[in-house]
């Protein structure tokens, strides 16, 4: 393709697709296996008992304190990471491998949203202090010097989905860059969030989080932060309500039922086609609302495919851990990436399992699209 947009699309997404699924290789065929292998570290073998019982902290603050919207979250200590088995990305299991190996970590208390950011609390946000998304801004040529000036124009990604089946190793079939699309736009330029008030804000890079939480006196969550509080103080759970998808025949989040990515593919048995308004599900035990899907979750941490490994080599609890101190991923070095987690409502078994707990996603830092946003933290 030869049209403006598809340039930036090539230019800007093609880790901003990894935020959605994490994983960026998957592109043809032949791929899969030597991507598979050059991701695949030494594994300890699946087994429940990898996972040691979590002890939650005793302290808690006087519920006076509790911010509003949020709830205390009381850390401890867990288990944290996914036996990799156990998650699939088009339809391989245990392909990406980042989530393992599960390794002890303590984090202190904190207070954590809710919900997702909505598109109502970021228009505070921005009406107060004039703030403009990256995603609002034209790209500039310091950026993407080899870029034509006429390429050079604000947008953001959208999912698409296709006429027919695809085969599902090609992720730009149901992907578009789309002039003018932004977070007051985000299904396209003529789309407003009229009527989407209680909708999670999306088309938000990590510096448009950051600046949100900075605003509101919170702070993105680190990685270690986020998986305590999604798992609710169980052990070694797969969702974040328990092991169990749908545990008496119901949907526990906004994932993907049906064929993936084509159009009226998806059947919206949980209730909800595309993106939902946040908490239409039940909260975990800490209650927390769509800790797994509908929109992935930006935290702190720069994404490395081998952090969990790095730590659990030191074979002691690491405590309150920052992330990693440089971001890697072999597979795209070219791209600078966070970490983002929980899955969107496009995660399907078909393709991409991330909405379960220990597992993580990526994506370029300075990238967004329509299933990524995100939630703050406080600390006590
Ligand atoms: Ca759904
Ligand atoms: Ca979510």
């Amino acid at each position: 393709m030869k049209n403006k947009t598809f340039w930036i699309f090539g230019v800007l997404t093609i880790s901003i697709i990894s935020l959605a699924y994490g994983y960026t290789k998957i592109i043809v065929p032949k791929k899969e296996i030597a991507v598979n292998a050059a991701d695949c570290h030494e594994l300890p073998s699946s087994n429940e008992s990898e996972f040691k019982p979590t002890i939650e902290n005793k302290f808690k603050p006087n519920s006076d304190k509790t911010p509003k919207g949020m709830v205390w979250i009381p850390g401890g200590e867990f288990s944290m990471g996914s036996n990799v088995e156990d998650e699939s990305l088009c339809s391989i299991k245990g392909v990406t491998k980042d989530a393992a190996p599960i390794h002890r970590v303590y984090v202190d208390g904190y207070y954590m949203d809710q919900t997702e950011v909505t598109n109502e609390e970021f228009e505070k946000f921005v009406k107060a202090t004039g703030y403009i998304t990256v995603a609002e801004q034209k790209p500039t040529k310091e950026e993407f010097p080899t870029a034509n000036e006429e390429d050079l124009i604000t947008g953001s990604v959208i999912f698409t989905p296709t006429p027919s089946a695809v085969n599902l190793n090609d992720f730009l079939q149901w992907w578009r860059y789309e002039p003018g699309t932004d977070w007051r736009h985000p299904d396209g330029p003529q789309s407003t969030i009229k009527g989407k008030e209680k909708y999670p804000v999306v088309h938000v890079v990590y510096e448009d989080a950051a600046a949100y939480a900075k605003w509101a006196g919170k702070r993105l969550p680190t990685e270690a932060e986020w998986e305590f509080a999604a798992r609710g103080g169980k052990t070694g759970n797969l969702y974040a309500w328990g092991n169990n998808l749908k545990p008496n025949g119901k949907f526990q989040a906004n994932i993907y039922q049906g064929h993936f990515p084509i159009k009226d593919g998806d059947t919206g048995e949980d209730g909800f086609k595309g993106i939902a308004p946040t908490a239409q599900y039940a909260p975990n035990a800490y209650g927390l609302y769509d800790m797994a899907g509908n929109v992935w979750e930006w935290v702190n941490d720069w994404y490395s495919v081998d952090y969990y490994k790095s730590l659990a080599e030191s074979g002691q609890t690491i405590k309150n851990p920052q992330g990693p101190a440089a971001y890697n991923d072999p597979n795209d070095p070219s791209q600078i990436k966070r970490v983002h987690r929980g899955g969107s409502f496009l995660c399907t078994d078909q393709y991409c399992t991330r909405y379960m707990v220990g597992t993580r996603g990526k994506g370029e830092y300075r990238s967004a699209a329509n299933h990524l946003g995100f939630r703050c933290v406080k600390s006590k």
